[in-house]
């Protein structure tokens, strides 16, 4: 048996290392794996690996210090796709089980030249050296050392009241027009901007959490919660005469996912933050942020059945049908609908979708919730009346629709879009069961971009242009351009709007992201991110013209990506 498995490992090796080497002529770079999608998913984790102890035990051999780097090193590179754990995620598993079968020449066969499934070549491409990848093909045949837990006593400890609600304004202070005002991620500083939306000057730049992934409004939009990539929460009072935290709190290590709850009667009541790690999401007080209930997410999976230890907390949005928060638990493949009525006698209703839930909005009526299986390609559509899942619907490769876009077709009525991050191709679906049941959960139209890497796509209802950024393009025409559709015409083709070269910054990356309208829907923002040493700006075009409004150019303006306007991230306006 153990003679077989050898010959068949050899056999297996030489196999692998041919199809790669034939990928690799045929693709360059990272055989098999878009790079876009390795610009995205290859970030290094929060995590603090000297956190995740373990002992070295049985073989193959290893130092202390080898294993320590060797643990550095998989957190940053490799565990955004294969999970901290090891377990798998949109990367293949790599628990000690499966990788001592496999064995330290196979495993350095694979780390060396990638595969064409998807693995990075890390060894040919440069990143790294022959000794680096033999002792990471050792150190994957040991257990994954786990990160600690967080629990309720670990958040407390973090928890920081700066200003007690008795002792906030009664009204606002300040003279901003809030429901135009902009929050801006300063992705590499650990901050946000918040920009004025009428004069374009920044009023604020407020310290936060690691590289801060998104911002969200409480219902009344007094309240702005942002949460770093370490899971720091800050909840920013825009009533103050100057906008600043008034409590924060850290609720794990690794997180991309905060809202507040918007159900009528619950406005500003509940806020609530998932994490990556540990996998859960914790329910907090909306005005000061004590945590009040922890819940984790571990558990089987919806296809094959099976224990996932690490299943990651992705987007969440508050219903607006009940008390309730929708939770995309992305390994498992479930969505939950967590009704916050009683904490103590918590009501999880868990719908089985598609693996690996990421991002995700709502359509134009607010009632079904679309969000991107992503690795599945399919968009997966809740009924948040009904809680049920009203249908899967097959997409392109890998769609990633931020929020999406929502409009009327002027063949198929209501629909909502996604772009893609793996082919070039925009997904429109009928999202109107009522009116339009023909259409309804179909992709009605299958319209191309220009190319992919496109991480988001936004209208609004007073405009009639719909835009696509591909900002994880390999080209930089590509990434640093996008792509406007007329709504009434989307069979006509796509205009490019140079929005990098508008912003005349000079050398870098200069990746255009993520397009955010204005509280009138007559201008439409692109983030200008390039590196953190380099100048960036946000690039604001008219929406009626498609022309170049205004280039903000600030020093403080460092590495911009997210932008969240007040008014349609309050009301869900997209
Ligand atoms: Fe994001 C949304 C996760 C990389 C910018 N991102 C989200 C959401 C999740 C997520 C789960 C939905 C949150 C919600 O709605 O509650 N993002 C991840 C990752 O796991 C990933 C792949 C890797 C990582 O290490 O974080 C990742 N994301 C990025 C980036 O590299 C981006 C482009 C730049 C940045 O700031 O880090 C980025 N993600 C964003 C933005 C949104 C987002 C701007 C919100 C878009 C919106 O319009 O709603």
């Amino acid at each position: 048996m153990i003679s077989r498995n050898i010959i068949g490992s050899a056999f297996a090796l030489s196999a692998l290392m041919l199809a790669v080497a034939q990928a690799g002529a045929a693709t360059s770079g990272h055989p098999g794996t878009p790079e876009s999608d390795m610009a995205y998913e290859g970030a290094p984790v929060a995590t603090d690996p000297s956190l995740a102890k373990n002992l070295i035990a049985g073989d193959p051999p290893m130092s202390q210090d080898e294993f320590n780097e060797a643990k550095r090193i998989f957190f940053e590179r490799c565990a955004g796709c294969h999970g901290v754990l090891r377990k798998g995620a949109t990367g293949k598993p790599l628990t000690p089980d499966i990788t001592r079968q496999r064995g330290t020449e196979y495993l350095k066969a694979f780390i060396t030249y990638g595969s064409p499934a998807g693995m990075p070549n890390w060894g040919t491409s440069g990143d790294l050296s022959p000794e680096v990848v033999d002792m990471m093909a050792r150190y994957l045949q040991h257990e994954p050392p786990q990160p600690p837990e967080y629990g309720m006593n670990e958040m407390k400890a973090t928890w920081k009241v700066v200003v007690p609600p008795d002792q906030r304004p009664k009204k606002q202070m300040n003279k901003l027009n809030l429901p135009n005002l902009f929050s801006v991620t300063l992705r590499d500083k650990g901050q946000v901007a918040l920009v004025d939306g009428d004069s374009k000057k920044i009023v604020s730049v407020i310290k936060t959490g690691y590289a801060v992934h998104i911002s969200r409004l409480s219902a009344s939009g007094r309240y702005l919660f942002v949460i770093g990539r370490d899971a720091k929460i800050n909840m920013i009072d825009l009533w103050m005469e100057k906008p600043e935290t008034v409590a924060e709190i850290k609720v794990g290590m690794e997180a991309r996912s905060v809202e507040t709850s918007k159900y009528k009667g619950w406005e500003d009541k509940y806020a609530i933050a998932g994490t990556y790690w540990p996998p859960q999401f914790v329910i907090m007080d909306g005005e000061t942020l004590e945590p009040l209930k922890v819940v984790g997410t571990r558990g089987m999976t919806v296809d094959t059945q099976e224990y996932h230890p690490e299943p990651r907390v992705a987007a969440i949005v508050a219903s607006h049908e009940h008390p309730e928060f929708i939770v995309n638990v992305k390994e498992t493949g479930k969505i939950l609908m967590v009704d916050y009525e009683d904490l103590n006698n918590l009501k999880v209703t868990e719908i089985g979708a598609a693996r690996f839930l990421h991002d995700g909005g709502w359509d134009s009526s607010l009632r079904y919730f679309l969000t991107a299986a992503n690795k599945s390609n399919k968009i997966a559509v809740v009924d948040s009346k009904e809680d049920k899942l009203a249908a899967l619907v097959d997409v392109g490769q890998i769609p990633h629709p931020g929020r999406g876009a929502n409009f009327v077709d002027p063949k198929f009525g209501p629909v909502w879009a996604t772009s893609h991050l793996g082919d070039q191709s925009i997904a429109v679906i009928g999202t109107d069961p009522a009116k339009h049941p023909e259409n309804a959960w179909k992709m009605v139209r299958h319209i191309d971009g220009q190319g992919g890497g496109s991480l988001f796509i936004k209208t609004h209802p007073k405009s009639t242009n719909l835009y696509v950024d591909t900002a994880l393009n390999p080209d930089p025409k590509v990434s640093q351009s996008v792509a406007v559709f007329d709504i009434n015409d989307l069979d006509k083709g796509f205009e490019v709007l140079p929005i990098a070269d508008w912003a005349e910054l000079g050398d870098g990356p200069k990746r255009v992201v993520q397009p955010e309208f204005n509280q009138a829907g007559d201008e439409v923002w692109f983030s200008v991110w390039n590196g953190k040493d380099q100048s960036s700006a946000l690039v604001v075009v008219d929406d009626k013209t498609r022309k170049l409004k205004t280039v903000i150019k600030d020093e403080r303006l460092i590495t911009p990506t997210g932008k969240f306007n007040v008014y349609n991230t309050m009301h869900d306006v997209y």
